[in-house]
Order: C-alpha cells, then sequence, then structure tokens
C-alpha cells in the first residue's frame, strides 16, 4: 500500500483555532488552563470536544471510565480500528496543550481526511483518556491503566481527591460515566501526539521527537506522624516534628536523584501539612515522591534508597511513617513498526527529526501494553509544561499533526 504523498497536509490554522476554542474552557488564572479531571469544566471540555466529533461525521462512545471513542468508519467494518488521541483534562495550574493537542490532533487528521475525501481500510477512532493527569486522583494515567488491565475499575472508582470526594461520584455527577466495559477495545495501533513538556528540541532546532522510550515513574505517596506541640514553649528536644521530617525526605529524594545523572529524576510536588497553624509543630504530613528514570534497575535502587531514607530520617525525629505506592510503572519500549511509521512520515515530510525519551508519561505508555504504540513530540517554548505558561508554535502544531496525519493513514490503508 503506497505511502500517503508528502503533499498530504492537515490544516494548521483550523487546528490552531480549536486549540484556543478549547483553551477557554476551565481557564486559569495566568493565561493556562485549569480543567481538572472529572470537574464540571471537564465536563464542558467533552461536550466541546463530541460536538465537533459529530460535526465531522464520527460516532461517539463512552465507556465506564469516561473515555471517549469518537469513531469513523473505514470500508472494512470488521477490521482492527486505528486509535488516535490523548487526554483534554489538565494540571490546576496547567497548560493549552498539554494533552490536548493529541486529542484534537487527532480530530484534525478527521477533518482533514474529510476534506481530501479519503476513505480508509480500518476505521479510526479518536480517543480522549479520563485522568491521564493524576493531579486531583492519583494515579496518573488512571483511565487507560484500567483499560490495559493494570489498575482494576473498583480501585480507580474509589480513588479520592483532596476533598475526600470519590473519583466514581465525580464521574457520575458530571455525566459521563458511560455504559461500555472498559478494555472491551481491541485496536490495530494507537498513535499519541504530544509536547515534548522538556527543552531537547526547541534547543537542538528540531521539529519531530520520534519517541522511542517512555521512562519509568514510582509515586510514593508518605505520610509522617509526629506530634502537635507549641511551637514556643516546646523544647526543641521534646519535639516530634513531622514538618522537619518532610523536609529531611524533600532533600533526600533530590540527593538521591542527583546521584544517578543525567537520566534519573526526583522531586517532591504535593504536601501537606496539618495542622498548618503558624505555632502549631505539624503533628502530621501528607506529601508524593515523584521519582522517574528510564532505566529499571535505577528506578528500582532510587526506590529502595529513598523508602530506607524515609526509616532513618524518622528514627532520628521519634516519628512514624507509612508509605504507599501510588503510581508505578516501567520504563516503556515503544512498537518498532509504529516507531518507522513516524520517522519515515517525518522524513517523508522533510521535517527535522530525532528520537527521543519520553520524560513524563502519557496515555501510551499504558496502551503500549495491549497494542502497538508510539508517540510523536513537538517542541515547547523553553520546555516549559505543568506551567500556565506553557506554550508552542502554529508550525511545531501543524507539523507534528501532520506526522501524525500520515502514520495514522498509513497504519489505516488509503483505500484508492
Ligand atoms: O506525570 C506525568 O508524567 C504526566 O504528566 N501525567
Ligand atoms: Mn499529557
Ligand atoms: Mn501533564
Amino acid at each position: 500500500m503506497a505511502a500517503p504523498g508528502e503533499n498530504l497536509r492537515i490544516n494548521p490554522d483550523r487546528l490552531w483555532d480549536s486549540l484556543m476554542e478549547m483553551a477557554k474552557i476551565g481557564p486559569g488564572i495566568a493565561g493556562g488552563n485549569n480543567r481538572q479531571t472529572v470537574t464540571d469544566e471537564d465536563g464542558a471540555g467533552r461536550h466541546l470536544f463530541k460536538r465537533w466529533c459529530e460535526a465531522a461525521g464520527l460516532e461517539v462512545g463512552v465507556d465506564q471510565m469516561g473515555t471517549m471513542f469518537a469513531r469513523r468508519e473505514g470500508t472494512d467494518p470488521e477490521a482492527l480500528p486505528v486509535y488516535v488521541g490523548s487526554h483534554l483534562d489538565t494540571q490546576p495550574t496547567g497548560g493549552k496543550f498539554d494533552g490536548v493537542l493529541g486529542v484534537l490532533g487527532g480530530l484534525e487528521v478527521i477533518r482533514s481526511l474529510n476534506d481530501l475525501g479519503i476513505r480508509t481500510k480500518h476505521p479510526i477512532v479518536v480517543t480522549n483518556w479520563t485522568n491521564e493527569e493524576g493531579a486531583r486522583f492519583a494515579p496518573a494515567m488512571m483511565a487507560s491503566a484500567v483499560f490495559a488491565g493494570i489498575i482494576t475499575q473498583d480501585y480507580a472508582y474509589g480513588r479520592t481527591d483532596a476533598k475526600g470526594k470519590r473519583f466514581g461520584d465525580e464521574l457520575e455527577r458530571i455525566g459521563w460515566r458511560g455504559e461500555e466495559p472498559v478494555g472491551a477495545r481491541k485496536m490495530k495501533a494507537f498513535f499519541e501526539l504530544h509536547i515534548e513538556q522538556g527543552p531537547i528540541l526547541e534547543d537542538e532546532d528540531i521539529d519531530i521527537g520520534v519517541v522511542t522510550h517512555g521512562q519509568g515513574l514510582k509515586w510514593l505517596q508518605v505520610t509522617l506522624t509526629g506530634r502537635e506541640a507549641h511551637t514556643g514553649s516546646t523544647p526543641m528536644p521534646k519535639r516530634r516534628n513531622a514538618g522537619l521530617g518532610m523536609a529531611r525526605v524533600i532533600e533526600l529524594v533530590h540527593e538521591v536523584a542527583m546521584d544517578y545523572q543525567p537520566e534519573a529524576v526526583g522531586a517532591v510536588g504535593h504536601m501537606e501539612a496539618y495542622p498548618n497553624s503558624r505555632n502549631i509543630i505539624a503533628g502530621k504530613t501528607v506529601f508524593t515522591v515523584d521519582i522517574r528514570s528510564p532505566d529499571k534497575a535505577v528506578l528500582d535502587e532510587m526506590d529502595m534508597r529513598v523508602r530506607h531514607g524515609v526509616e532513618l530520617i524518622c528514627e532520628a525525629l521519634d516519628i512514624e511513617f507509612e508509605i504507599e505506592q501510588v503510581g508505578h510503572f516501567d520504563p516503556v519500549t515503544f512498537d518498532a513498526g509504529c516507531v518507522k511509521a513516524i520517522r519515515d512520515a517525518a522524513e517523508r515530510l522533510g521535517y527535522s527529526h530525532r528520537n527521543i525519551v519520553s520524560g513524563a508519561g502519557h496515555d501510551a505508555c499504558w496502551i503500549n501494553r495491549v497494542a502497538p504504540t508510539a508517540m510523536v513530540m513537538c517542541p515547547c517554548v523553553d520546555g516549559l509544561s505543568h506551567n500556565e505558561a506553557e506554550d508552542i508554535t502554529k508550525e511545531w502544531a501543524g507539523a507534528g499533526c501532520d506526522v501524525l496525519f500520515h502514520a495514522v493513514v498509513e497504519t489505516a490503508e488509503i483505500v484508492a
């Protein structure tokens, strides 16, 4: 089957307009977005996406985790569909492009096929995965993890946010709990377009990241319990300071990551101190350790060192600890055939490209367990993401979506 000609391109202006339209839903306070999963804002974004899909002639299905599947028929309805997508939920102080570019890029592929009157043998399904971010409800990539059989739907439904609300109840409340069983769908392949969320492509002035691997991740939720006491009248030796414990663990995580440079990373982004009063020694702290590495052995060693370090810190401070692993996936190797389709498309279209390992986690990391999967990346300004100032250019978005278009259409097989 001949590959699509290099003249086949998407409409970058239409893609950009859709990105800017979606960005109006769940605006942040500094130009980005706060459209957290299964909030009313998420619901509104889903309705807009559904309207656009139906206007493009797609049939929209929703599964019991709320993931949306918008299907364009192929000439052979029995042929396994090619899936393309990402996520519409954002961080609390997120950008306009993280995830959204991959969902609306998938829709742009459909819109371009419609414009060009191209039929494909395999159906194509544009996908919006629920709760990729894991900010409101851990773990990240939650719906794709249920789809891939990594975690159960009951576990996901029972996850609670900082206010104690259950994911399952919130999904029901916004009216996006579908009937379709999760994971029943079979795929020929899955492609995800995503911003790099790091500085490599921009620094090297490269248009396209051909994602060969994704680094592994562990999220450890740590609870330290000491004793609340007066910050003024309690002698230093008599304190059981959970706040000091958290500070020392944060330093430990940084030091452990620095021991495995240049790949490994580690930080603590989520921190809660109780009772969080100016003149009470924190009796309890709850925080999440985020450690990552492309090397499984390194990730496991970092995990072991952090756990051991927490034990020593708590012994010295006479405080108790609990550690719950609330997120984990091993380093991912994407499908060589799908990766080649992306690299060949970039070559054919005349875009500069390089292999790259994804620093961030993506739904593709889980879907790779159940179907041949690969990712396309485009640069982002200063490599910044998970920040309202996240930005890309229309050219970068267009180039990434052109490559996505070719990889998807080639895999779905154009019918002359
Ligand atoms: O945490 C991640 O890497 C992704 O943004 N959920
Ligand atoms: Mn993302
Ligand atoms: Mn993200």
